[in-house]
């Protein structure tokens, strides 16, 4: 989520009268919401995409509760030490949350382990769960007011607490200290975030966090439908669950469960809710990132889930039979259950089987879905399949982290309204060559690469050119996004200029490269890549040849408000991912709104923003989602530029120091190994990059672009992805407070 004053206050509409009254008792609005600090509750993409879309749904008036955790420690803080990232822990409750409201009412128990009996009730048969391990789950609740609406929705965080029942095996057997360091470790349920965004391992404790808040949030759902209604015939009408990526999936046996054994609902009755209510959207493109449960794990923590798991599959294999006949080895991949040394429960699977819609985060993303990641259910159901290209929100990433943009497309639009309806910045294509509001742009840039360059001199006490194209790259660290990609662009860059003469010197578009973002603490390759960052760094920035013609800097510990105050002052991003590998991205989307020019590969949304804004306003380059299945199968008979080899032996022969550390590094980029195609990309990229350069020098060029960059924003808003979301898969209606 970030921070949340600014955010609220503008929303509120009270902004200006909060800061006068501020003032009044002597302080400063803007210093004052400097302090607080980021509720990190995410790792990257899949997090903050939520929170863009909590505060469209308020603003958009839809009725929605969104559910999550209260970790007590969200995502690790980012410390670099001589250029090694270190992780430490982010205890960021330590002062309190002033915008959380505990409801100490509103807990509900949730049970783990023990076993499963049959019991007969009224005569029929039915399943009872013994637990063996009991916690309570409390609810904090974090308002979220929509802008320009008296609406407020509500971001329900559960929190663990030891319940009364808590571990009852070891009170019996009368271990009382044993009993009571347990009754504690009820409370790490919920205490740490998981800091890899994408490798499953298989543990436990992730597990139930998984269930914990799956349990805790379908009692809430189940409490508040049944606070109206007696009977289920209505629940698929009031309930739409939206399971964003399978983190939440356990939900679809959490709630088979509870309509079986609890309201004693019949198979068919409980099957068919499940079918109405449940809608998926995955946030990965891999097949390696989708979830997997070991059967054994899964048994052991939450065996009558696992019974249940086990019932839907067996109905939907005997479907799929009639459908598809004996064909197993399309049986055996759509499959629940997969089979092998260690077997496993596919919770994508799971999700795909029981969602009416199956939704992808790009249009290129959802073809992948239909044809390769879930081709087998796309062929059996094709109407499942959706897409709803990803936005992000204009009110925290113009209006809150950009006020000086704010404002000057308030005055050239003349109104406010593109704030609730984006669609209205597509008017300032009227003016993209006024010279009044280029110079008016200019100085707005201006502004944010000022309070950028401060915050670069107070971190690192490098100095930067203000005149120089600020060439921005914060995200996740990944092989995928091909950071290497541009630090080896770096390094090319540097060399070129390193064997000019004066004169071609003069020519060169001076550049500050920015890159930031964390890598997943056992991640090996994309903390090297951190560690050669700094160390390309140390090189270039201390080379008095060199100067202002080329600056690099590591942006420590990127987080939301590392990300409002970097975006508006870029000049350039860059979003390399080898195409068909980004699910869709979002971080293009704040700075395209921005007015940052793009250099990007074809890859996630990318495609949708070159329809938008059209090609000739942003840098494409690269292979193609479609070659670049072919460029693999080249393998070896692939031809790699010259340019190329001779950064990578740069490394190698250890010009920047720690050859042996970045050995296996420079080994997974050569040969063979490149499976992220930085060599076959790379005269590509060079190019992109001096077509860059270029535009940069003709000012007005320069700035047109960048006007049409923002005008062509609007698509990229949460609000029309809420929006499609309402409509075409929720069936929902906008409920306004009526006063
Ligand atoms: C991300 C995708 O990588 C990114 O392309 C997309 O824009 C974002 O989700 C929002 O849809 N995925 C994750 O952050 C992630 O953790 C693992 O995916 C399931």
């Amino acid at each position: 989520m970030g921070r949340s004053l600014s955010n609220i206050v503008i929303n509120l509409g009270i902004r200006d009268q909060f800061a006068d009254a501020l003032s009044q008792l002597g302080f400063d609005f803007e210093v004052l919401a400097e302090q607080e600090g980021d509720a990190c509750l995410g790792n990257g993409g899949l997090a903050r995409l939520s929170a863009c879309q909590m505060d469209s749904l308020a603003t958009l008036d839809y009725p929605a509760v969104g559910y999550g955790l209260r970790y007590q420690y969200g995502l690790f803080r980012q410390v670099i030490v001589d250029g090694f990232q270190h992780e430490q822990p982010d205890y960021w409750l330590n002062f309190g949350n002033p915008w959380e409201i505990e409801r100490v009412h509103i807990t509900y128990p949730v049970k783990f382990y023990g076993t499963v009996t049959d019991e007969f009730l009224n005569g029929e048969k039915c399943k009872v769960w013994v637990p063996g391990e009991m916690v309570e789950a409390v609810a904090y609740d974090n308002p979220i007011p929509g802008y320009g609406t008296r609406n407020t929705i509500n971001l329900r965080l559960w929190a663990a607490k030891p319940s009364d029942q808590h571990d009852m095996e070891s009170f019996n057997t009368g271990d009382y200290v044993d009993a009571v360091v347990n009754r504690q470790r009820a409370e790490s349920i919920s205490s740490i975030l998981y800091p890899d965004d994408r490798s499953y391992q298989g543990k436990e404790l992730r597990l139930k966090q998984q269930y914990f808040f799956v349990s805790a949030s379908v009692q809430d759902i189940f409490r508040r439908f049944k606070d109206t209604h007696k009977k289920f015939d209505e629940f698929p009408e009031k309930v739409a669950l939206q399971l964003n990526d399978t983190h939440p999936s356990l939900a679809i046996a959490e709630v088979m469960r509870v309509l079986l054994d609890e309201e004693h609902l019949s198979w068919h009755r409980a099957w068919d809710i499940i079918c109405k209510i449940f809608s998926f959207t995955t946030h990965t493109v891999s097949p390696e990132g989708l979830e997997k449960i070991p059967v054994d794990l899964l048994g052991n923590l939450l065996p009558r889930h696992l019974q249940i798991i086990y019932d839907i599959n067996f109905n939907f294999v005997e479907e799929l039979k009639k459908m598809i006949g004996l064909d197993y080895d399309r049986l055996t991949r759509m499959s629940i259950v997969e089979e092998g040394a260690v077997k496993n429960i596919r919770m994508a699977n799971l999700s795909v089987i029981c969602s009416h819609t199956v939704n992808g985060v790009s249009r290129l993303h959802s073809e992948l879905l239909r044809t390769k990641l879930f081709k087998d259910f796309y062929d059996l159901w094709p109407h499942k399949f959706q897409y709803k290209t990803n936005g992000v929100t204009q009110r925290r990433w113009i209006v809150v982290s950009n006020p000086s943009l704010c404002a000057l497309i308030s005055k050239w639009l003349g109104t406010e309204s593109w704030i609730r309806d984006i669609d209205l910045l597509i008017g300032l294509r009227d003016y993209a060559t006024n010279a009044e509001l280029h110079q008016e742009w200019k100085m707005v840039k201006k502004v944010n690469k000022i309070r950028l360059a401060e915050y670069i001199e107070a971190m690192s006490g490098l100095k930067v050119s203000l005149d120089a194209m600020f060439d921005v790259q914060t995200k996740r660290i990944h092989e995928y996004k091909r950071q290497l990609l541009n630090i080896l662009g770096i390094i090319h860059r540097y060399d070129c200029i390193k064997n000019m003469d004066k004169n071609d010197r003069k020519k060169v578009v001076p550049r500050v490269c920015i890159i930031g973002g964390k890598a997943a603490p056992g991640y090996e390759i994309a903390k090297k890549i951190i560690k050669l960052c700094h160390v390309v760094a140390e090189k270039i920035n201390n080379d008095n040849d060199i100067g202002d013609l080329l600056k690099l800097v590591f942006i420590p510990d990127y987080n939301v408000s590392v990300a409002e105050m970097v975006i508006p002052g870029a000049d350039l991003s860059q979003h390399l991912s080898t195409a068909g590998h980004e699910a869709s991205g979002t971080g293009s989307m704040k700075f395209l709104m921005n007015g940052c020019l793009l250099l990007a590969t074809a890859d996630g949304s990318t495609i949708e923003m070159v329809e938008e804004i059209g090609q000739d306003n942003m840098f494409l380059f690269g292979a193609k989602a479609h070659e670049v299945v072919a460029l693999r199968k080249k393998g070896p008979t692939l031809k790699v530029p010259l340019q190329f080899s001779r950064v990578v032996r740069m490394i190698r022969d250890g010009h920047f120091g720690f050859e042996d550390y970045f050995k296996s590094l420079c080994d997974k980029i050569e040969g063979t190994s490149d499976y992220f195609l930085l060599g076959a990309d790379f005269m590509s990229y060079l190019e992109a990059q001096a077509a860059a350069d270029k535009a940069f020098v003709d000012e007005e060029r320069w700035t047109k672009m960048s006007i049409l960059s923002s005008a062509g924003a609007g698509r990229f808003s949460s609000d029309r992805t809420i929006q499609e979301y309402a409509e075409n898969t929720w069936d929902i209606q906008p409920c306004r407070c009526p006063f």
